[in-house]
C-alpha cells in the first residue's frame, strides 16, 4: 500500500501497561479524535486469541476514522482481523518474508536503527520506516539512541516515509525539526498520560509544526 508522509504525522503505538480498568479501544478512539493519523496495536504478552479479539475491537474504531491500522509483529493476527498491515522490528520476522505473506497490497512497516537497516528494509518491500530511538526511552529496553544526523541521513536516503520513535514527548519533539521525518510515533507520552485526548492533541499540533519546517 502506498503510504504518504502525512500518514506518519501522529502515529500512535498502543500499550496496555497503563490501562488499569480502562478500555484500550476507547483510548485509541481518544487519540483519533485528537487527530492521530496511524495506529499500531502492539501486544507483547497476549496469546493469539486475546490479541485477535483486541485487534478486532481496535480495527472497528480505526475503520470508523479511516485511519491505517497495523499489527505489531504478528502476521496471523493481522490477516485474521483484516488489518491494513504489519509492523516488524529487526528482531522479528524478516521484512521480505512478511511481504511474501502479506502480498503486495498490505502495509509493511519496519523498524530501522542504522542506514544499512533502513536501505535493506526499503529493498525488501517496506512501505515506511520507524527510526529510533531518537531519545532515550524506558518503554523499550533493548534500543540505543540514535544521533539526529543519522535520522536526517536516513530520511534523505530512502524514498519511503520515515516516522521517528523513542522517548518523544511535548518537551523534546521540536528537536526533530529539519530531520525530514513525516511525523512521530509515540507510546508513553500519550498512553501513560491521565488525559489521552489532550496529550495526543498537543503532540498532533507540535508534529505539524515540526514536519512543515
Ligand atoms: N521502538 P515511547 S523505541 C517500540 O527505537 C519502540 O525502534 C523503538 O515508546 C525503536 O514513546 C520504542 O514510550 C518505544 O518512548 C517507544
Amino acid at each position: 500500500m502506498n503510504i504518504s508522509k502525512k500518514d506518519m504525522l501522529l502515529y500512535v503505538v498502543t500499550d496496555r501497561s497503563w490501562l488499569g480498568k480502562n478500555d484500550l479501544a476507547a483510548q485509541v478512539e481518544d487519540t483519533l479524535r485528537a487527530g492521530a493519523t496511524f495506529v499500531q496495536l502492539r501486544e507483547k504478552q497476549l496469546d493469539d486469541a486475546a490479541f485477535l479479539a483486541e485487534a478486532r475491537r481496535i480495527k472497528a474504531v480505526t475503520d470508523r476514522y479511516g485511519v491505517p491500522f497495523v499489527i505489531n509483529d504478528n502476521v496471523r493476527v493481522a490477516l485474521a482481523c483484516g488489518a491494513d498491515g504489519v509492523h516488524v522490528g529487526q528482531e522479528d520476522m524478516e521484512a521480505g518474508d512478511v511481504r511474501k505473506l502479506l502480498g503486495p497490497d498490505k502495509i509493511l512497516g519496519v523498524s530501522a536503527h542504522t542506514m544499512e537497516e533502513a536501505r535493506l528494509a526499503e529493498a525488501r518491500g517496506a512501505d515506511y520506516l520507524g527510526v529510533g530511538a531518537v531519545f532515550s526511552t524506558s518503554t523499550k529496553l533493548d534500543v540505543n539512541t540514535l544521533p539526529f544526523e543519522t535520522l536526517r541521513e536516513i530520511c534523505g536516503a530512502v524514498s519511503i516515509p520515515v516516522v521517528a520513535i523513542g522517548g518523544i514527548n511535548r518537551d523534546n519533539i521540536r528537536k526533530l525539526k529539519g530531520s525530514g521525518i513525516g511525523g512521530v510515533a509515540v507510546i508513553s507520552a500519550i498512553f501513560a498520560q491521565p488525559d489521552i485526548y489532550a496529550a495526543a492533541r498537543e503532540l498532533y499540533n507540535l508534529s505539524k509544526e515540526v514536519t512543515t519546517a
